[in-house]
């Protein structure tokens, strides 16, 4: 009986959204996306699709994030989280395309009962699945919420929890702490983010105390701006303005403002101005999972010093090693240290001078294709893994047994030597560190605390870190083709395999540039090929990424 119910409420929420002629979703960099208008039929059968993968994991909760991240406020979208927080198991992905795009309710019945089959999926019978929602500030946003619940709710025995109105990386922290079982609500987030931030800056050495405390964020007039100003307050040790906050009368959404704009065009985005020259600005996008930071230096112009994902992670990179490098030896005294292999991971993305001084500190760096959900994955091959995107998407993973091996050693160093000790103090700062930065996903608002509370440990400038080493001058374009899915990539897509002939191209332009590179890949995120391009000069880069799009244009019509 439990089956033929099953069977019947499949048929009826596929009826109830079908897909319109002509439509086709996949499943790309981080999930599906499109007019937010026309993605009602993908995101119920994302419903579907979580409540599937969450009874599959015996009814561990899995996450729906409704939203479109950096693209443009009429595009919505969605991103689903596994049990971990991480972005859902790769090899779902085609059944999450082929359940997409049937194009019946029949077809979409048997899809399920067969996957079912394969997968050993006991649908129908007396088992549990638990999906949390959420959902950023998109006109579209509730409509489309809707539609993920009659999805999760056609699921017998599933059950949808709404969280809210959050930026991405709270609720994929929320599926990780539930998961866990420990609290996971948004109160508790908010808490540990300002509990984690203070121990930093309490660890903070005292002759480094007074740094400039005054910090501006463009928050994209998105979600993050809004989340930001709810805590800003108990964030003592930092004076926030947040800007491009979406209240309104702000601005649109991700449009002339945004992480993704700042780092891309590398101008002041709206709702600054010549009073802000000089200061240390940050920048989010829409759902708040990347940041980069930027300052104007002059009034003459509209040109910003950015601040990338992947200066963000050398500074990242160079305190954690440190503190592991005090903890290890201090100064020749430790007589206890950690075993803990520390990793960097990266995309073709980042630029070259990133790479090359992350390599000088003689440190390991690994790359992957783009998309949060290979770099993490690689991530966590390290005790301690660094990874992010030169478009400010990353975080810090540690492993299990290095927090254990942390916790311990920070109980034996407390009853043996006096609590100043400089050991202890790393160590601490390496606990505090790990609760502070999302060990789920990518989070701009856990990211900026982290470089604040850095910058105070080191005393630093925002020239201090700006001058940690000098980008080679890099273009990125978009290019319109008529199907990009015709590209081909290999070698973490520093190669095209296909169409043939290409690469060849690629590679006789690029031979004309002196440190000159250049790749092409389809966007998983939007309906363009981009092409990356880097050189000694920044007219060079221009010309290396322009010859090379007007072959893609050539090639792809
Ligand atoms: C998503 C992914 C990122 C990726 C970006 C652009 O970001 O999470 O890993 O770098 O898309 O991908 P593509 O170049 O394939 O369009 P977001 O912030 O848009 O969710």
């Amino acid at each position: 009986e439990q089956e033929q119910e099953q069977r019947r409420r499949l048929l009826a929420v596929a009826s109830r959204f079908p897909l319109p002629s002509g439509c086709r979703f996949s499943y790309g960099t981080a999930g599906f996306r499109a007019d937010g208008a026309t993605m009602a039929p993908a995101v119920c059968r994302a419903g579907i699709l979580a409540a599937l993968r969450s009874v599959k994991l015996a009814g561990a909760a899995v996450g729906i994030v409704i939203t479109a991240s950096h693209n443009p406020f009429g595009d919505n979208g969605v991103k689903i989280a596994d049990p971990d927080g991480g972005m859902m198991a790769q090899h779902w992905e085609p059944f999450a395309d082929a359940l997409t795009n049937a194009p019946d309710p029949d077809a979409l019945l048997q899809l399920v009962l067969q996957f079912c089959r394969d997968e050993g999926i006991p649908l129908g019978s007396q088992h549990t699945a638990q999906v949390l929602l959420g959902r950023d500030t998109r006109p579209t946003g509730a409509y489309l919420l809707d539609a993920a619940l009659q999805g999760i709710n056609a699921i017998v025995g599933a059950c949808a929890i709404d969280m809210g109105i959050l930026t991405t990386p709270q609720l994929h922290w929320m599926v990780r702490s539930k998961n866990k079982g420990v609290k996971a609500s948004e109160s508790d987030y908010f808490m540990q983010l300002i509990g984690s931030f203070r121990r930093m800056l309490e660890l903070v050495p005292k002759d480094k105390i007074g740094g400039e405390e005054k910090l501006i964020v463009d928050g994209a007039n998105g979600i993050g701006g809004v989340k930001l100003e709810q805590i800003k307050a108990e964030l003592s040790g930092l004076d926030i303005n947040v800007r491009n906050s979406g209240k309104e009368g702000e601005g649109i959404l991700n449009h002339m403002c945004g992480a993704d704009f700042v780092q891309k065009e590398r101008v002041t985005p709206h709702g600054f101005s010549s009073e802000d020259v000089g200061v240390r600005c940050a920048s989010l996008d829409g759902d708040a999972d990347r940041l980069v930071y930027f300052r104007l230096p002059s009034a003459s112009d509209n040109r910003v010093d950015l601040v990338d994902g992947d200066k963000i992670l050398s500074l990242f990179a160079l305190f954690i090693r440190e503190q592991l490098d005090i903890v290890n030896n201090n100064g020749g005294q430790a007589n206890k240290s950690l075993s803990a292999r520390l990793g960097i991971v990266q995309t073709a993305y980042a630029n070259g001078a990133s790479t090359q001084f992350l390599k000088s500190l003689g440190l390991e760096v690994a790359f992957t294709p783009t998309g949060v959900k290979y770099l993490h994955k690689r991530a966590l091959d390290y005790d301690i893994g660094i990874y992010f995107e030169a478009n400010g998407h990353g975080t810090v993973v540690f492993s299990e047994d290095l927090i254990s091996q942390l916790e311990s050693l920070s109980n034996e160093l407390a009853s043996q030597a006096p609590t100043g000790s400089a050991q202890r103090h790393a160590v601490m700062r390496l606990l505090a560190t790990s609760q502070l930065i999302n060990q789920a996903v990518g989070d701009a608002l856990s990211g900026l605390l982290l470089v604040e509370a850095i910058l105070q440990y080191k005393g630093w400038s925002f020239q201090n870190w700006c001058e940690l080493y000098s980008d080679l001058p890099s273009r990125q374009l978009k290019v319109k083709v008529k199907d990009r899915s015709v590209i081909v990539t290999t070698d973490a897509e520093t190669k095209v395999s296909q169409p043939s002939g290409l690469q060849e191209l690629i590679d006789k332009e690029t031979a004309n540039y002196t440190h000159g590179r250049c790749f092409v890949r389809p966007s998983g995120t939007e309906d363009v090929v981009r092409v990356y391009a880097e050189a000694s000069t920044q007219v060079e880069a221009d010309s290396l990424a322009k010859s090379v799009a007007h072959h893609v244009e050539r090639i792809l019509g």
